[in-house]
């Protein structure tokens, strides 16, 4: 760890307001370039405290920048992984208000359920689809609180890697009757196509990327509890999204899955 306790603590302060004011910073590690990634989970971790400790109720779990089309458009080169609490909720077909986020971007993910519990290191594609229930779509809403969408990888870390919405829905099947590799999705704006691909996409099989947050909380001394709902990281490029817009992601076999921002 580089940062002290205060400092931490001021730093998940600020990220966590500019999340509840939807008002962006610049990065930062522009002021903190000796942060590292220690300091960067502690910081999340702080947020996540300061969430529960108003009453919110952990709803899973992210793994972010799991793709080669995610890396190359943020300029980065790490999987980074982050929390879901209620507050990001949104039912399938429901609204998202887009006054509440700054400037918001869809992704198509693979959703998992996990049934029983998860410890790393070690932990494989194998011992994913064994302790996994079902996987459905997903559609995360990400919003980064850097300007621009600008930043590293310690500066997402801190920021819960831009979580900020999410919506599961469509048809949730075995996470042994398919082979997420070549299960395609479609992600569509107003009706129109505006990205596709398919699972291989995301670490070469979405449940690896759910292996790699599971060997990350072990290495935190965390497990997965069972139960779990993780989305394994966007398959394709994420979307710009203004108000008025209508999105659907269909995923191959899974049918389809909608929000619409009010
Ligand atoms: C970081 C979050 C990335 C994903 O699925 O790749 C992410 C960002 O791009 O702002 O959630
Ligand atoms: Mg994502």
């Amino acid at each position: 760890m580089a940062l002290d306790d205060k400092t931490l603590d001021a730093l998940a302060e600020h990220l966590h307001a500019c999340q509840r004011e939807a008002r962006d910073t610049p990065k930062i590690t522009d002021q903190h370039p000796e942060m590292d990634f220690d300091d960067a989970y502690a910081i999340q971790d702080r947020i996540l405290a300061a969430k529960l400790k108003a009453g919110a109720r952990i709803a899973g779990y992210k793994a972010g920048l799991t793709s080669h089309a995610k890396m190359k458009q943020m300029g980065v080169t790490d999987p980074v992984f982050g929390f879901l609490v209620d507050e990001f909720i949104v039912p399938d077909g429901g609204e998202v208000q887009t006054g509440e986020l700054i400037h918001p971007k869809v992704e198509p993910e693979i959703a998992f359920v996990t049934r029983t519990e998860l410890k790393g290191p070690g932990c494989s594609v194998a011992n994913v689809l064994a302790a996994s229930d079902l996987v459905l779509p997903g559609i995360e809403v990400i919003d980064s609180r850097y300007r621009d969408f600008k930043f590293d990888l310690k500066s997402v870390v801190a920021d819960n890697t831009s979580a900020s919405r999410f919506v599961v829905g469509g048809r949730a099947v075995d996470a042994r009757s398919v082979d997420l590799r070549t299960t395609g999705v479609v992600l569509e704006k107003n009706g129109q196509v505006v990205a596709l691909g398919a699972g291989a996409a995301v670490v070469s099989h979405p449940a690896a990327a759910v292996a790699m947050l599971v060997n990350h909380l072990g290495r935190r001394g965390k497990s997965l509890p069972a139960g779990s709902l993780v989305l394994s990281g966007g398959i394709t490029e994420a979307v710009s999204v203004q108000k008025g817009d209508h999105v659907t992601l269909r995923v191959q076999g899974m049918g389809s899955v909608s929000v619409r921002f009010a």
